[in-house]
């Protein structure tokens, strides 16, 4: 049989984690419309008769504007040196940049087969695709290319079968019915982070990260107690909202998601702290599972 890694790299909001989600079949890696969703590696394994691509989801390669931004893309610098093959996901349906040149940079230097994914060709006309599939070709001789839509196609053999021929011969390095390596708390505490994501804008979301306090089952039910944490006064008053109403908001959307995960009822109890400057401290960082945490202990 085949086995080996894939590396899913790119730019923020490329749609890196919603290609893991499909090529998985399961939601391991959560997604917002907003750039910088992923903080830490997470992986998704696909895995047939004789097959298994272990995939590898990495924070979005941007400008770092702090401690956990620098630790995310060296996260992401990492895990591409690690695995034999990468997927370098770019977003088809905005002009090439600056930014796209950078990732591509990194990725050439790896030295491994590349596939370019174009996404969100939902968004591009016919002469777009062919015109920007041609652009990419003039900058670099990619392995193989992939213009896709990865949140609308169904069908991803194509894909799958392509990067098969790309793999080491192998026996499972993961059991045969494991889609995601990630800790349950810290997929619990991935979805309210997803939750908080889409309920507020600009500065909070970012600024904000989300801890497993307790985690009990009793008589077929899961109590949950969740911290979210928060740089500044301001930013707890936004989280917490007019009388509880956004924190409400953000437990309930975040309840039902944690419950189809589970197959339990679930009873979730949020609560928000200030930790001034945590993106500047590697220790809290780290404790909060983001930017490469487990690598650096
Ligand atoms: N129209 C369209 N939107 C897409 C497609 N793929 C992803 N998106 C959207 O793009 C946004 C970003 O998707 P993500 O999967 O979170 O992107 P990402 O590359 O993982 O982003 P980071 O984690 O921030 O690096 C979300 O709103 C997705 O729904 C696509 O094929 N077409
Ligand atoms: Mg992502």
């Amino acid at each position: 049989m085949k086995s080996g890694f894939v590396a899913l790299a790119g730019r923020p909001n490329v749609g890196k984690s919603t290609l893991i989600n499909n090529l998985v079949h399961e939601k391991v890696a959560i997604v917002t419309d907003k750039p910088q969703t992923t903080r830490s590696e997470i992986r998704g394994i696909l895995t047939n008769d004789d097959l298994q691509i272990v995939f590898t989801d990495t924070p979005g390669i941007h400008k770092a504007q702090d401690r956990l931004g620098a630790r995310m893309n060296r996260e992401a610098a990492d895990v591409i040196q690690g695995v034999d093959l990468i997927y370098l996901v770019v977003d088809g349906s905005v002009p090439f940049s600056k930014g796209d040149q950078y990732v591509l940079e990194m990725v050439k230097n790896a030295g491994l087969p590349v596939f370019l994914i174009l996404n969100k060709v939902d968004q591009m006309s016919k002469e777009q695709i062919i015109k920007n599939l041609a652009s990419w070709q003039t900058k670099y001789d990619f392995d193989e290319y992939f213009p896709m839509s990865a949140k609308f196609d169904t069908d991803f053999q194509d894909l799958v079968e392509t990067t098969a021929k790309y793999l080491p011969e192998g026996d499972l390095l993961y059991p045969a019915d494991m889609i995601s390596d990630g800790a349950e708390n810290f997929r619990i505490a991935e979805i309210i982070r997803e939750k908080v994501l889409e309920c507020l804008e600009q500065e909070v979301p970012h600024a904000s990260a989300v801890v497993i306090e307790s985690k009990k089952f009793r008589k077929g039910a899961c109590y949950i107690q969740a911290m979210i944490l928060v740089e500044r006064a301001g930013q707890k008053a936004i989280m917490i909202g007019k009388k509880g109403s956004m924190i409400k908001k953000i437990g309930m959307l975040a309840r039902k998601d944690i419950e189809q995960l589970l197959q339990k009822s679930v009873y979730l109890e949020l609560f928000v702290r200030v930790e001034e400057e945590w993106r500047s401290k590697d220790s809290r960082i780290t404790e909060y599972g983001y930017g490469g945490a487990n690598r650096t202990l």
